[in-house]
């Protein structure tokens, strides 16, 4: 299965905003199964289309603790929200770094399955968290966004440092 590359931050194409999906057909299929091998091996739980420079509304995540249990969240839509909460966030576009970021505790997601049928799905814990993080990467949006000036500039500067030293290895 060919791994596709992961876009990293501050890649201008990371800030594309996704177009839908206007037809759930097999090329759709088969970029789904490629994103699922490409999350896999890079140890994620979620990877958004406009990660991987494919700038159409498409994700994927497996919550799981076996990595077993794959969701497509296709054209998705929070439909509702409930709640607070604080969680720490990673991203895959943004290796190693994490940071707090507050989010809907609970929400209520609509989209297409791989069949092209509509669902709606009830998500907390983990997988609130993720949703709502890879439809943020749909809108162009990084969680480092949510940052103010100051963490957003030591983060920034913490990954700058460690591809220095991955570089000089
Ligand atoms: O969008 C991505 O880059 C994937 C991202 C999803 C995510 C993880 C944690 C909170 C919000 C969104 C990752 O998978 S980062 C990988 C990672 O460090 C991680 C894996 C499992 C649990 C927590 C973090
Ligand atoms: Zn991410």
């Amino acid at each position: 299965m060919t791994l596709l590359t992961i876009l990293e931050f501050p890649d201008p194409r990371l800030r594309t905003v996704a177009t839908p999906i206007e037809s759930v057909n097999d090329e759709v299929r088969a970029l789904v199964e490629q994103m699922f091998a490409t999350m896999y091996d890079a140890r994620g739980i979620g990877l958004a289309a406009t990660q991987v420079d494919i700038h159409q509304r498409l994700l994927v995540m497996d919550v799981s603790e076996d990595g077993d249990e794959p969701l497509v969240f296709i054209n998705p839509e929070i439909v509702q929200r409930d709640g607070h909460k604080i969680n720490e966030e990673g991203c895959l576009s943004v290796p190693g770094q994490y940071a707090k970021v507050e989010r809907s505790a609970e929400v209520r997601v609509r989209a297409l399955n791989q069949q092209g049928e509509a669902f709606e799905m009830d998500l907390e814990g983990l997988a609130a968290v993720c949703i709502q993080h890879e439809m943020d990467h749909l809108e162009g949006k990084l969680f480092v966004d949510y940052l103010s000036p100051l963490k957003r500039e030591r983060l920034v500067k913490k990954l700058q440092k460690a591809r220095l030293s991955n570089d000089a290895e």
